[in-house]
């Protein structure tokens, strides 16, 4: 096997276990990825995109009932149950693993027990960590051999010592002697468990093959069992987005975006700048691992390989950048299929072609009053596919500016600006946003509290993330720390219209933003925050109305003393443990307004 001991003996553990009929250690080959995927094809589990229109590319169907994160169902396992704090699920690991244990005795039978060692961040990297995942789906493997740098480079790690997580996943789905294995097997949600023990380093997934609750790398990995090694190190794991940014002058500033899923980090990411003479490239969409280096600056780095994106509004308005990315060698999920076997999704095209099959295999025509892909449709493509993937997206870069953002048809404006850092940990810690397709929840659309973003990925206590935050401003200083930004693209007029164009135009936001970093005089102070000097912004060659700008940049006194009052109702669920820094801020909030 390897030369890591206790690699083998988790090895022979889950193998006596699980009861696989065949075990492979995955050597992250082209030749490997290749082969898997044409016996997925070959199974039926997959189906091979045309070659002349997107080479090397794949459509999974998941089953219906599996198509999105499933956060009633992820669990975050500690010994004591204030570890998990109240924005989890909790349920101790003497209960828990033998729950687990027996729904992953023989779960394997019939099937191929893939042993995935991947590194999340570039390899040997000091920012890095490594995992192994021990999975029985395919899709999984092929999944993570683009998202993750996988392979014998890791392996020689590994045998060199290196410690690692362990991933555990299965689908669920044991197969008798002669039975037929259905296309994408999975157990039924009373047995899905996505289940996280961080005193132990370890995650144990059961039922799902679908992303954040199967590639266990992403949101398991690299979220929550890694804020609680960057609690332990002083470190950050959020989910965020890093952009660079280069101006018609040529300098350079680099800044992270916290945005919850489906919000429109990918487009951020991917920006193509409507400001003439700007530049931006990708370093990463998603997850940003952050520590304060030795000149006091907060450096980020994208510890993923690839993008793990919504397809559904993704078009060459909206992000023609994505499209070229997705262009080749990627594996789509519950898009739909054209007649000359490519994909569609909504908005893909201005019209949808006239057959489609939908993304549950059935035929569909233009003019159906049920869309033919699913709205959490995803695409898996290669960071390397990106066109205007940065240079240094192997290095961390030092951050300028954090923006905090999500779906609020009212109330927030477009941009503003904390008045320090502390401030900035208050509206992390207030965001909301619309609930989108991204998990599995009967209340999408309905505006939920996700401080940070990271609601569903914070691996412990909100209350000793809020105050780790804190240990990291006392790391350094408000001058060398990023400036913080609250941003919201989505407000909506009285006819439920967006009101700003969004996208390439999002850049003007930006620009004000990289001013606002190295402190230019133009805003104006309100209770929330500085906004922009409207006046001063630079609008060259948009056209937007007056009352629309007004509606855009408005703090409505009314608007946020029901906000204030909401706010006041949601820090409840810290019951006793509201950290200081927050009932601090929300004090000055109210006195700003004279509350
Ligand atoms: O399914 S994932 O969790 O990987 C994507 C997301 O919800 O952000
Ligand atoms: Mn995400």
């Amino acid at each position: 096997m390897t030369k890591n001991v206790s690699l083998n003996d988790w090895i022979t553990e889950i193998q006596t276990l699980c009861t696989p009929d065949n075990v492979v250690i995955w050597n992250g080959t082209q030749k490997e990825y290749n082969d898997l995927a044409e016996d997925c094809v070959n199974n039926g589990k997959a189906i091979r995109l045309n070659p002349k229109k997107r080479p090397n590319s794949l459509l999974f169907r998941s089953h219906p009932s599996d198509v999105a994160r499933v956060e009633k169902r992820t669990f975050i396992s500690t010994t004591k149950k204030y570890d998990a704090g109240p924005t989890n699920n909790w349920v101790s690991p003497s209960k828990l693993k033998p729950i687990m244990t027996g729904l992953f005795r023989n779960s394997m039978a019939g099937r191929t027990m893939y042993i995935i060692p991947f590194s999340m961040g570039p390899i040997g990297h000091e920012f890095s960590k490594i995992g192994v995942e021990i999975s029985d789906s395919p899709y999984v493997v092929l999944n993570m051999h683009i998202m993750t740098r996988t392979g014998s480079r890791i392996l020689d790690m590994l045998n060199n010592g290196s410690e690692f997580v362990k991933c555990l996943h299965s689908v669920g789905y044991p197969l008798k002697p002669g039975q037929i294995d259905p296309a994408w097997p999975c157990a039924p949600m009373e047995d899905k468990y996505i289940s996280h023990f961080p005193e132990d380093n370890m995650i144990w997934s059961y039922g799902s093959g679908y992303g954040g609750n199967a590639l266990l790398g992403k949101k398991c990995f690299a979220l929550r069992i890694a804020s609680n090694q960057a609690r332990n190190e002083g470190w950050l794991a959020e989910h965020m987005l890093i952009l660079k940014l280069t101006d018609p002058k040529g300098n350079i500033n680099y800044i992270t975006g916290a945005f919850p899923s489906a919000c429109g980090k990918t487009n951020l990411a991917m920006i193509n700048p409507s400001l003439e003479g700007w530049k931006a490239e990708t370093c990463g969409d998603d997850i940003a691992w952050m520590r304060v280096q030795n000149d006091g600056r907060l450096y980020a780095i994208n510890p993923e390989n690839g993008f793990f994106g919504v397809t559904s509004g993704t078009s060459e308005k909206s992000n023609p950048v994505a499209l070229a990315t997705v262009k080749d060698n990627t594996i789509f999920t519950n898009a739909a299929l054209t007649d000359d076997m490519d994909v569609w999704w909504e908005d893909l095209t201005e019209e949808a072609p006239n057959h489609l099959i939908d993304w549950k295999g059935k035929d569909w025509y233009r003019g159906s009053d049920i869309r033919p892909d699913h709205p959490n449709a995803r695409f898996t493509s290669p960071l390397t596919n990106c066109p205007i993937l940065a240079k240094e997206y192997e290095e961390p870069v030092p951050i300028s500016a954090i923006l905090f953002g999500g779906r609020r048809p009212t109330t927030i404006p477009l941009i503003h600006q904390s008045y320090d850092f502390l401030h900035g940990i208050f509206i992390g810690s207030i965001m909301g946003s619309q609930i989108t397709a991204a998990a599995i929840d009967a209340n999408i659309g309905k505006v939920r509290r996700d401080p940070f973003a990271m609601l569903p990925f914070i691996g412990y206590n909100i209350a000793d993330y809020i105050n780790h935050w804190l240990d990291i401003y006392h790391q350094s200083t408000d001058a060398l720390l990023p400036k913080i930004f609250f941003v919201n693209w989505f407000r909506r007029d009285e006819n439920n219209k967006y009101i700003w164009p969004g996208f390439g135009e999002n850049s003007r936001i930006l620009k004000w933003i990289l001013e606002r970093t190295k402190d230019y005089a133009n805003y104006k102070p309100t209770p929330i925050g500085m906004i922009p000097d409207v006046a001063r912004l630079d609008l060259s060659n948009l056209k937007i109305s007056k009352g629309a700008l007004d509606t855009l940049f408005e703090v409505n006194r009314d608007a946020w003393t029901e906000e204030i009052n909401s706010i006041d109702e949601y820090y409840k669920i810290y019951k006793d443990t509201l950290p200081n820094v927050l009932k601090n801020q929300l004090h000055l909030l109210k006195e700003r307004f004279k509350i």
